[in-house]
């Protein structure tokens, strides 16, 4: 009867029933899991599984903005997104180390992303080829985002519901810059409104497929849920997100591409027509546009970068080394 709760998400636990139905009412009770607390093995790899790829999303989302910092139509767009790009580098980072609290190693999930095995979210691998794709990534990317990891600030695992409240108070001016972006554009000469409409066109299917497979297909939600990782699920969320971006797009001219889209009067939803699963699927199987290349960029960048942390490893070696013959001569 609460047999789902009780095994652990790789479908097998040697974990007795008591321990598990203790655990299980700790999460019931609301309280907070932390890594040194007893913890079934199937919780420990799903929430190490989801935090890692969370992890690799921030930082294989930078790309496609660092794209953009050079060519910024002005001094104050460049600043907002150049302090945006390293507020997702930080977020990688507060990510990784939840991560490590569970038993991995930065070094492990850095390995896993570099040569190409590791899963991150399939909103990163489509181009920008306009400025308008800035704006439009930070009002649905980022909103969708928000969407998704407001309710991750109570997850059950400390560690990462804590992250989650820094990451989603900067999440929300990322949401704020994108969207005064695109109203600029929407506003501006018709060619700018065009290409904040094109942008729209290219970003709204795939920011929806960003909550993941519809609930039918997902195969970790209702796990999940009994363990109080996710709090919605993916379809909830996703229909969340639309029904407030909707109005946020008529309020800037703009029409999403969807001719199916209708507003329920009866449910109050915006009701959206049929996503294409098998574009998803291919995206996250690595088909995507730039799938390739953003796994080749972040391989560049930790290839150029390994002179920084051969000189940080140097110098704390050189002040460890410091610091004992100084004790030495002390005694
Ligand atoms: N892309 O059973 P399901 C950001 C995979 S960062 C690729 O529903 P789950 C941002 C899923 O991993 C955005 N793969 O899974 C950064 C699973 O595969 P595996 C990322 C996807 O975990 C910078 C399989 O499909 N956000 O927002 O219960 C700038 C079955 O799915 C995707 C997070 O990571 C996808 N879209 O639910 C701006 C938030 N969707 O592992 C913004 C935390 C699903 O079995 N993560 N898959 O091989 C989550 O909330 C959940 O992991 C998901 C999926 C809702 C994404």
């Amino acid at each position: 009867m609460y047999a789902q709760g009780l095994i652990g998400a790789d479908g097998a636990s040697d974990e007795s029933e008591e321990f598990l139905a203790a655990f299980q009412a700790r999460i019931d009770a609301e309280e907070k899991i932390e890594p040194n607390d007893a913890m079934p093995e199937g919780y420990r790899k799903t929430l190490t599984r989801q935090i890692a790829q969370h992890a690799h999303s921030e930082i294989v989302g930078m790309l496609p903005e660092g794209n953009w910092i050079t060519r910024a139509p002005t001094l104050r767009r460049k600043a907002a997104l150049l302090a945006k790009v390293q507020d997702e580098g930080g977020h990688g980072l507060y990510l990784y180390a939840a991560a490590e609290t569970l038993g991995v190693s930065r070094e492990q999930m850095t390995e896993e992303l570099l040569c190409g095995k590791a899963k991150y979210s399939s909103i990163f691998n489509y181009p920008t080829p306009t400025w308008a794709d800035i704006g439009t990534i930070g009002w649905l990317v980022d909103g969708a985002a928000i969407m998704n990891q407001i309710p991750l600030c109570r997850c059950s695992f400390g560690p990462y519901a804590r992250a989650m409240i820094r990451v989603c108070k900067e999440e929300s001016f990322h949401h704020r810059q994108g969207y005064e972006i695109v109203m600029t554009l929407a506003q501006g000469t018709p060619e700018q409104k065009q290409m904040a409409q094109d942008s729209l066109d290219r970003w709204w299917w795939p920011s929806l497929m960003m909550f993941g497979p519809s609930d039918s297909d997902s195969v970790h939600s209702e796990q999940s849920m009994t363990w109080k990782i996710k709090r919605f699920s993916n379809d909830d969320l996703r229909q969340k997100f639309i029904d407030a971006t909707i109005p946020q797009a008529e309020y800037l001219g703009l029409k999403v591409p969807d001719p199916d889209m209708r507003f329920n009067e009866e449910t109050g939803h915006h009701e959206h027509g049929e996503i294409d699963w098998d574009e998803f699927w291919r995206v996250v199987k690595g088909g995507g546009k730039m799938n390739r290349d953003r796994i080749a960029d972040r391989k560049k960048a930790w290839d150029d970068g390994a002179w920084v942390r051969e000189a940080a490893l140097a110098h704390a070696e050189k002040r460890r080394a410091r610091q004992e013959a100084t004790l030495e001569a002390a005694e």
